[in-house]
């Protein structure tokens, strides 16, 4: 695979960056995973504008326009031609000193990444997964707001560590008050009472792109569809739950902290909701 760094190419063996980029000593740096679904980059504007605000709210000035940026991963996706796949967009602060300070870092450095896609195994979209509560929350609006979609994904990272410690796929995180979140990497739906709900975005769920259609689909089958604060009782009694994410796309969750969810088989409005979204992908 060939790599995008700063307009130029590099294969994947040669394509490094500086131990003084600020993104690899400190996190400091922005990213995106995108889909291409036969041979469309899926959602593009979308991950493009939430980028942008990411840079916006770590007061990183992008170095490309969104054209600019857009054109260099249609590019980087054309130089690879993978028809189905993965899109790593990074902008990190770029080459500075030891210290923290940003304004020692001159210019931001734009990385592409185009890879093949890990996936959850088939047979869990079929049968549904299992996911626990991390013990680890989820950080705090105030501390560093998840709505950032940082390169500093230790959050994530130490629960997805407790999923797999316990021998699960995903971890459900809550924030400080206990309130149910998101997992590590993917958004969290529940189904129960005839109502969709999702948390909102204002207690530290990443504005995902996947739960934005997946609630958009769900409005047009006439679901009523809201975010709430919910706490992790109303998941244990659910009639369905299930996750969205990029990579993830709609997964079923039937088992949450050992309680099983509704019937323990993926629910019927969950089914409904993986065959539509599976027409707006172009998927068969
Ligand atoms: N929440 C979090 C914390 C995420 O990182 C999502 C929700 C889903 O958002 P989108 O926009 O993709 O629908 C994400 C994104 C991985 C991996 O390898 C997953 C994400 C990011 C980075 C890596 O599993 N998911």
């Amino acid at each position: 695979m060939q790599v995008y760094i700063d307009g130029k190419f590099f294969p994947q063996s040669k394509a490094s960056i500086s131990v003084y980029d600020h993104g690899f000593l400190y996190g400091d740096g922005v990213f995106e995973g995108i889909r291409i679904y036969n041979n469309n980059i899926f959602m593009l504007d979308e991950h493009i504008n939430r980028l942008y605000d990411s840079a916006k709210a770590i007061k990183l000035k992008m170095p490309l326009s969104k054209t600019e940026l857009k054109n260099a991963v249609k590019q980087t996706h054309k130089v690879n031609g993978l028809k189905d796949g993965y899109i790593r967009l990074i902008v990190t602060r770029g080459i500075g000193d030891l210290g923290i300070d940003t304004r020692m870092c001159s210019k931001p450095s734009v990385i592409v990444i185009v890879d093949k896609i890990a996936l959850y195994p088939e047979k869990l979209y079929k049968d549904g997964m299992e996911i626990i509560t991390a013990s680890t929350q989820r950080t705090p609006v105030s501390a560093l707001n998840p709505q950032i979609k940082s390169m500093n994904y230790l959050n994530n990272i130490l629960a997805k560590i407790e999923a797999k410690n316990a021998g699960v796929n995903e971890a459900l995180m809550l924030n400080t008050s206990g309130n149910v979140v998101e997992c590590s990497g993917d958004n969290i739906f529940v189904y129960r009472n005839d109502i969709l709900i999702t948390p909102p975005t204002f207690i530290g769920a990443l504005d995902g792109v996947t739960r934005a259609i997946v609630k958009k689909i769900a409005e047009r089958e006439g679901l009523k569809v809201e975010e709430l604060i919910f706490s992790r009782h109303e998941v244990y009694t659910a009639d369905e739950c299930f996750l969205t994410g990029t990579a993830a796309e709609i997964i079923p969750v039937v088992k949450v902290d050992g309680r099983e969810i509704g019937n323990g088989k993926p629910g019927k409005i969950t089914k409904l909701l993986i065959n539509k979204f599976k027409k707006v992908t172009g998927e068969k």
